[in-house]
């Protein structure tokens, strides 16, 4: 019994000092109303009895009942280190399907008053690698009759013809094309108002080049370009004295073509400008291939299945 009371006194002396260091550790978590029945209490943690009126403490053991009239509280137990990482989960089931691709350059499409019989362009894949993406503008007609017609009949409306700093394209010919004829090639074709006296007030100004390399994209600089590549379409523009650049007169650089509007200008209608920007086809031969990497100014325009895509 000597034996016992000493060992209880060794007790309440830990415990004493458990409390002391709980309560400046901030350990001391909670104090519940002790009941005479069995409480289930978290293995591990330490628990104590305080008697507020004797100010004895008479419990120290995890899972035993405080005597009625005292204060339980419990001293957490220590946390241990952090254990090693699991192994890596199974693979979760898929989500949802995701939202429906959408079209970019919503104003970029096939310019159906300008197109005649099978003549046809469409956004789709390349088979050979295009310079921009995956994709590019294809264009087909299966006659001399037909004509096809793809661009922009809104963003550029009112720019100045002058003021294109750039114009290019990439082109994917064949050498069916290149066997009809030396310049079956697909153009850049701009409707304008020249703005020339006595023109009225419509034009196209088309870019004809010679023909590419077959079976291969081919870029190429439309504006820099020093052969005569450029006319203009209409019986004005096409006649004596004003057929120098005429798509069916001698036809002209693109420096040349400006400085003849520049020259003939009517002032009291301002500079010569454009009404829309499109890639055609047409109507001279029969022609399957494509185009990409359109540039007009500081912007590129890339060809693609969903869409144009801007950059610049
Ligand atoms: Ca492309
Ligand atoms: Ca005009």
């Amino acid at each position: 019994m000597r034996f016992a009371r000493n060992r209880w006194t060794t007790r309440r002396m830990v415990l004493a000092a458990a409390v002391a260091g709980a309560v400046v550790a901030g350990g001391l978590t909670s104090a519940v109303a002790a009941t005479r029945g069995p409480t289930p209490e978290l293995i591990g943690d330490l628990f104590i009895c305080v008697n507020n009126s004797s100010k004895l403490m008479t419990q120290v053991w995890s899972t035993t009942v405080c005597p009625k009239g005292s204060f339980k509280y419990v001293i957490p137990k220590k946390s241990g280190s952090t254990g090693a990482q699991g192994p890596t989960g199974a693979t979760g089931v898929a989500g949802a399907p995701g939202k429906d691709a959408t079209y970019s350059g919503a104003h970029w499409g096939v310019v159906h008053r300008n197109v005649i019989g099978n003549g046809d362009a469409e956004l789709a894949s390349s088979t050979v690698p295009p310079p921009l993406g995956v994709g590019a503008l294809n264009l087909r007609t299966g006659a001399p009759g037909d004509k096809a017609a793809f661009g922009n009949e809104t963003d550029f409306v009112g720019q100045k013809v002058s003021g294109l700093s750039a114009i290019g394209y990439s082109v994917f010919t064949t050498g069916e094309n290149n066997a009809l004829a030396a310049n079956n090639m697909p153009s850049i074709s701009f409707e304008i108002d020249p703005n020339v006296t006595g023109s009225g007030n419509y034009a196209s100004l088309v870019y004809a080049p010679d023909n590419s390399t077959a079976n291969t994209w081919t870029t190429i600089d439309a504006k820099g370009d020093t052969g005569k590549h450029w006319g203009l379409t209409g019986g004005f523009f096409n006649a004596v004295p004003d057929s120098t650049c005429g798509l069916n007169g001698s036809r002209c650089t693109f420096a040349e073509v400006l400085a003849y509007l520049a020259a003939n200008n009517d002032p009291s209608q301002g500079a010569a400008t454009l009404f829309t920007v499109q890639i055609t086809k047409g109507r001279d031969f029969a022609f399957s291939g494509a185009v990409d990497a359109l540039v007009l100014g500081d912007t590129t325009y890339d060809f693609e299945p969903l869409g144009v895509y801007a950059t610049k």
